[in-house]
Formats: structure tokens, sequence, C-alpha cells
């Protein structure tokens, strides 16, 4: 009876029911084996063996059943039969943004030479930004025409903020330059990448939101020979031997002497063969060291920040720097 009923069974439940017709506690098997208290003494082994054959047999019809019943659940799951060796459709992977592309070069540059990487917050205060980098209170930096501060009221949790002082959008990567001396002792050599925010206008080469890399090493006996030859390092690793740079003598609060860093654009479109500003750079001044805590008589350094923008304009010959942010398609695709 099971030999002939089992092919017909499909379903889990018909099974479950079929079988306790059988091997339930009313079932026919069951009574059968129940029945062998009233067999005869002497037919008891014979009957015994018989029973115990047809009751492998069947549990083995069972098992036998029960896969194809599972096979037949799993594939309809799967859904129709696919061939995994046809070729895929097309899936367009992504890549990474031309400024992370861009930065990661920066950063590798420097490694190769011994910088580690420090971070710092965005939303800063104005003593990490301007005070402790020996900027004045009157210095147009500080102006709310150049730099975004937040309202008064702001409260903010990862930022202390001291006394009367306001919180603000960092508009310069050498904020870290401060937080990373006040976490270690000299010798240190870090670079720091990162987002900035200034209140300018934006134009092919500006934007009021753009990337900075900062620099800055200390040590004792550092020099301006020094920070020539890592910048010549650094315009060699990005752009090749024989790129022309120079530095004009600036201004900046935080370092003396100060110079501009400017490089000749080779293949830039509208703005071919013209200097372009790459960031600015300096020896350390000693009231930057005072404010961290670094003796300015034993201690010398020199720092630079540069505009991870204007890198990657003239890595690519990118001639508007509003391309990066425009997320266009047919812009990103070029990098990928
Ligand atoms: C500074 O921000 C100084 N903190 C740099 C510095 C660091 C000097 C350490 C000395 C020592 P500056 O404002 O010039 O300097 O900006 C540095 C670079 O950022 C510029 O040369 C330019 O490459 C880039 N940059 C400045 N403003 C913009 C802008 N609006 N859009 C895109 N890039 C900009």
């Amino acid at each position: 009876e099971v030999e002939s009923a089992v092919p017909a069974l499909e379903k889990r439940a018909a099974f479950e029911a079929f079988k306790a017709t059988i091997s339930g506690p009313n079932g026919k098997l069951t009574a059968a084996m129940k029945g062998m208290k009233d067999v005869p003494k002497e037919d008891k082994p014979a009957m015994g063996k018989l029973l115990n054959e047809t009751k492998q047999q069947i549990e083995a019809l069972y098992a036998a059943t029960l896969e194809r019943i599972e096979a037949a659940e799993t594939a309809e799951k799967l859904g129709p039969p696919i061939d995994p060796t046809l070729p895929c459709p097309d899936i367009a992977s992504g890549s990474l943004h031309p400024l992370t592309q861009t930065r990661r070069l920066m950063e590798a540059a420097f490694r190769k030479v011994g910088f580690t990487v420090a971070e710092g917050p965005e939303l800063e205060t104005e003593w990490f930004c301007f005070d402790a980098l020996n900027t004045p209170e009157d210095h147009p930096a500080r102006d709310a025409q150049d730099t975004l501060f937040l309202p008064e009221a702001a409260a903010v949790d990862n930022v202390t903020k001291h006394g009367s002082e306001r919180y603000l959008m960092r508009s310069h990567t050498s904020t870290v330059q401060i937080r990373a001396m006040m976490k270690e002792e000299p010798p240190l050599r870090i670079i720091s990448p990162g987002r900035v925010f200034r209140r300018d206008t934006t134009d092919a080469t500006h934007s009021a939101n753009f990337h900075q890399m900062e620099g800055l090493y200390v040590d004792k006996n550092v020099t301006v020979v020094d920070l020539k030859a890592i910048l010549d390092y650094f315009v060699a690793e990005i752009f090749g031997k024989g790129s022309t740079v120079r530095l004009r003598p600036s201004f900046f609060p935080f370092t003396e002497p100060s110079f501009e860093l400017d490089m000749k654009t080779p293949n830039l479109g509208k703005l071919s063969n013209q200097w372009i500003e790459l960031g600015g750079c300096g020896m350390v001044d000693p009231n930057v060291f005072r404010h961290v805590g670094y003796d300015p008589e034993k201690w010398t350094g020199y720092a630079f920040g540069m505009g991870i923008e204007r890198i990657a304009m003239i890595v690519h010959g990118i001639d508007d720097i509003r391309y990066f942010y425009q997320n266009d398609l047919r812009f990103l695709q070029q990098f990928a």
C-alpha cells in the first residue's frame, strides 16, 4: 500500500496525513506491531522478522518521498531554473570621486617620506582657528565677511568653547596643527586633509566649501631649505620632474617668514600656462609654539596648507572648480 501510494504525494501535508494512517498511533503498521502479542509463540520469530523488514522498507520509502517533496519545495522557492554560465547584464560600478583620488595621491606622496595623517573637527572654535594661530583680534579673516560663524546660542557636543569665543566652520586646516601639537610632543610630522569653509564668491578657481591639505613638521634646526625641499619633492611626485613651482614672499600670522606656493599650469584649457596658487607655507611662528606649550628656543618647524581642488585641477586639466560639486556623471565617469 505504501509503495503504491507515495508516488502520488506531492505536498508535505498530504505526506504527513498518509504517514499517520500507516505509522501513527492508529496506523496500520502500528496495529500490526501491536498484533504480535497474539501471534503463536512458534511463529513469533518469523513474523517479527517480517514486520521489521516491512518497517524498514516503509521508512526508506518515507525518506525518499520526503527528499523528493523537499527538493520540489526548494525548486519552487528558487523560481525558474537559471543558467549561471550566461554573461550577466552590464552592471556599471561606481568609482572614487576625483577629489578623493587626488587626496589619496597626495597622502601617498607624504606618507612615503614619514608623514602621518592627523584629523580635526570641521566645526571649530575661534581659539583653534585664529588665536592659537597668532591671528590678531582685528585680522580681516576673523571678519564675518570671510568666516562662517555659528549663532551665539549654538550648542555643540564634541568641541568645547571657552569664555566668550564663538563657534565657526573652520576656514583652513591649520586648526589641526594646533590640535596635533597639543596632543603630541615634538618631533612631529603630520599632514591633515579636510574640508574647509569660507564666504568666498564662487568662480572658476574658488568655492565656498573646498578642501585643503595641511602639513606640519616640527624638529630641531628645521630651516626654509627643508620646507623648499619637501615642496619640490611633493610637486615632482604629483606632477612629474621638471614641474615649475615658485615661492612668493607673503604673510600669514602663524608663519614667519611666509610664502605662497605657485605652480605654472600645463594643460588647463582656459587656464593654460598661468601661475595658479596651490597653497601657503612658511616657518612656524614662535608664538604658535608658545600657545601649544612647545619651547620656541628648542623647536623649529615648517607648515604648509594646499588646496586639494587646485591640485586635482592641474593633475586632470580641469578648468573650472565647480565641476567637482555638480555630480554630473559625464564628468565623474572620466575618472572611473
Ligand atoms: C591658508 O588657508 C593657510 N592656512 C595656508 C597655510 C598653512 C599657510 C600653513 C602657512 C602655513 P590660503 O587662504 O592662501 O592659506 O589658502 C590656501 C590654499 O587653499 C590656496 O592657495 C588655494 O589653493 C586654496 N584655496 C583658498 N581659497 C579657496 C577657495 N575659495 N576655493 C578653492 N581653493 C581655495
